[in-house]
């Protein structure tokens, strides 16, 4: 590794001024593409309790392929990882690995959130699916399966896992949501929910820093623009699987709009 080039954080991680400025660049660029998931209508309606049936059990479905292969995208990763290679791949090493055995739990939570609001496991297994939220898990497979470490990484663990730590905190950020299921049943039903919602959560971060080290301070044009490409891409495919269920839009006549409406 360069010495002059390579990078090693000094400040907290969950700080932007511990990286570089090209990172800033980036990451304030970026930013744009993922408030516009984050603040998507259908997270708000659901944030609200007034998401219609249908479309809550839809976007459960629709959501299920990432769920299901996000750990598989890790694997992807940590086959490109070479030990002792650079300290970026060491970082990537332990994260991955980490994070594999976690997701194991989240794939049974978002199953347990789906049944809680009428979706059974089989008909979320099994049944078919839009093209248009197949889409992001396309993009996941062939991102992690043909380009580097660092921007398979940035499209991953970095754009979607972290819009997605925000818009689960956007949606309980009032009880209006979690109220709408059964008290013994709430917990169980607003896990997966919950795990994603630390507002505080490292992951992004711990995949900014990662993906810093492993391209230093000072990367050439192109990988910057490799890694802006990877991460906005992330965030239109999820906006566009939101925007799918969006179109179905009606507002439920009987005001039976509640996930706990459905059981
Ligand atoms: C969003 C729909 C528009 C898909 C969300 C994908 C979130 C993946 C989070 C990752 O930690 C995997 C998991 O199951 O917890
Ligand atoms: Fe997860």
């Amino acid at each position: 590794m360069n010495k002059e080039t390579g990078f090693t954080r000094n400040g907290p991680l969950m700080d932007i001024r511990s990286y570089p400025e090209w990172t800033r660049e980036l990451v304030a660029h970026c930013d744009e593409h993922k408030r516009r998931v984050v603040e998507h209508e259908l997270f708000l309606k659901m944030r609200d309790g007034m998401l219609p049936t249908s479309i809550h059990q839809a976007f459960l479905r629709g959501g299920w392929p990432v769920i299901e292969q996000f750990p598989q995208y890790m694997a992807r990763n940590l086959l490109k990882v070479r030990y002792g290679k650079h300290r970026g791949h060491d970082m990537a090493r332990r994260y991955l690995i980490r994070n594999i055995r976690v997701e194991q739990n989240h794939a049974d939570h978002w199953v347990h959130w789906a049944a809680a609001c009428g979706v059974d496991s089989h008909s979320l297994l099994h049944d078919g699916q839009a093209l248009e939220t197949l889409t992001l898990s396309h993009w996941c497979h062939q991102v992690c399966d043909r380009e580097s470490l660092e921007v398979a990484m940035a499209a991953t663990n970095y754009a979607i896992e972290g819009a997605t730590g925000e818009w689960c905190s956007a949606v309980c950020a009032k009880e209006d949501y979690a109220r709408q299921f059964p008290k013994e049943k709430r917990a169980k039903a607003m896990k997966w929910l919950a795990l994603h919602a630390h507002y505080d959560d490292e992951h992004p971060w711990e995949a900014l820093d990662i993906i810093v080290t492993l391209v230093g301070v000072d990367p050439t044009a192109h990988q910057v623009a490799e890694l802006r490409h990877a991460i906005c891409q992330s965030h239109r495919y999820m906006r566009l699987l939101l925007d799918h269920y969006m179109t179905q839009y009606v507002p439920d006549s009987n005001n039976e709009h509640a996930a706990g409406m459905v059981l």
